[in-house]
């Protein structure tokens, strides 16, 4: 592809993704960063609650794609003793689509096992299993959660050990730091500014210290077999005969799923946002109109005067359904699917820019999605209307992380231990 095509494409998919994302991120009335207790139901269960999903080329063996999903929000590593543990009685998806019909043509489904007792005084390690297309492919533990230097010392060898090959694949699954960063609590008091229009720092990043649960895979690109190189990527939870409105479903019922950042969150009306975690990404055209005239447009430009385009966003719509022409199109089918051209070559690491496409980095967001990557600050500036030429620097004033990923699988950093109580106010 050609450079102009790229960036327009590029600018294109960051749109979609920003509209949903920025919308998400920026949107008063939405839940929390990401997909962090986006809607009313799964806030009550947020062991099945998928926060966050990442999916890029692995940049230590760039011949594979790691794909990172997050489960249960805001895990405070000292909330003892009743530690956080995946849910025995749920399962975990992550699905792979490799010809944009936007229905999954791999899944990794896992299920874990209870503790030995109660998750109580550390002992949080579960076995689990993992199929691949219903066939088993693996078994393993988790680490146990970090509890502190007396319970679990030396954390980085019990993580390491975490770590199962199957094949040529890498399967991980525990608790990690929270990747994720962001301004929460200063974007959800009417898409507030600390400083600025938030391009110049003094952020607050509301997750630093606390953790999430995640499960990691690192496939090889061989195994992809994509058309035109681009995966869809989602993940998903599915609860057991489980009421939902007053209604007992029999079987397996989905009440959780996340591709991009935000999109529930912000894209989403209210009253829609648990049918939409309940609900296959082959039905999103359903959820199209609320992104051609997005809300949070119309808010911005009645809180700041951003001049942000509210009406008339199809392009959007196209780009965070479809992917983006001459970037990461998967096809006509409208799906809210993490798509990544896996062609692109990894970004080293002194070049990467957190903001991905739209800092002319075409590695990351809205191409899959890197730890590191800057999603609020992204979708508000998308938002505001940068593809439409209305660029303005837009951010939450939190350019990183607390911690850095690190540089090999699983990448997402090992969880702050208990006892050091980054939150605590010493007396
Ligand atoms: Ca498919
Ligand atoms: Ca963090
Ligand atoms: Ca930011």
């Amino acid at each position: 592809m050609n450079k102009a095509a790229l960036a327009a494409a590029a600018l294109g998919a960051i749109t979609i993704s920003a509209l949903a994302a920025a919308v998400v991120g920026s949107g008063p009335s939405a839940g929390t960063a990401s997909s962090h207790r986006e809607a009313p139901l799964i806030s009550e269960d947020p062991s099945a609650d998928n926060t966050d999903l990442y999916a890029f080329r692995s940049p230590d063996k760039p011949s594979t794609v790691t794909i990172v999903s997050n489960w249960i929000p805001g895990e405070d590593p000292a909330a003892g003793p009743n530690y956080y543990t995946f849910s025995p009685s749920a399962k975990y998806n992550i699905h792979i689509d490799r010809n944009g019909d936007a229905r999954p043509d791999i899944t990794y489904q896992f299920r874990f096992g209870r503790t030995a007792g109660p998750a109580f005084l550390g002992n949080t390690v579960q076995s689990w299993s993992v199929w691949r297309n219903k066939k088993l492919l693996a078994r393993g533990k988790t680490p146990p959660n970090n509890i502190g230097p007396r319970s679990t010392p030396n954390y980085r060898n019990l993580a390491a050990k975490g770590v199962v090959k199957a094949g040529d694949t890498l399967i991980f699954a525990g608790q990690r730091d929270d990747a994720f960063y962001g301004d929460i609590g200063s974007i959800f008091d009417l898409v507030g500014f600390r400083k600025g229009t938030g391009s110049t720092g003094g952020g607050k990043d509301f997750f630093a210290g606390y953790a999430v649960h995640a499960i990691a895979l690192q496939i090889p690109i061989s195994e992809l077999k994509a058309k035109n190189s681009t995966i869809g990527v989602w993940s998903s939870t599915e609860r057991q005969n489980v009421t939902v409105d007053g209604k007992l479903h029999r079987g397996w019922t989905q009440v959780s799923r996340i591709g991009n950042p935000l999109v529930n969150e912000v894209v989403v009306p209210t009253p829609f946002k648990d049918a939409w975690n309940r609900s296959a990404p082959v039905n999103d055209k359903q959820y199209a109109g609320p992104v051609v005239t997005p809300v949070l447009a119309k808010l911005m430009n009645q809180l700041y005067k951003l001049n942000a385009p509210e009406t008339d966003r199809d392009d959007l719509v196209a780009v965070f359904g479809t992917g983006v022409k001459g970037l990461n199109y998967t096809g006509p089918t409208v799906a809210d699917l993490l798509r990544l051209n896996y062609s692109i070559p990894v970004t080293p690491a002194g070049k990467v820019s957190r903001l991905g496409v739209i800092g002319g980095d075409n590695a990351g967001f809205p191409n899959g999605r890197r730890l590191g990557d800057d999603v609020i600050d992204i979708a508000e500036q998308v938002m505001a209307g940068f593809l439409k030429g209305n660029k303005v620097p837009l951010g939450d004033g939190v350019d990183g992380p607390d911690v850095p990923a690190m540089s090999f699988f699983p990448y997402e950093t090992d969880p702050a231990g208990g006892a050091a109580n980054t939150k605590g106010l010493q007396k």
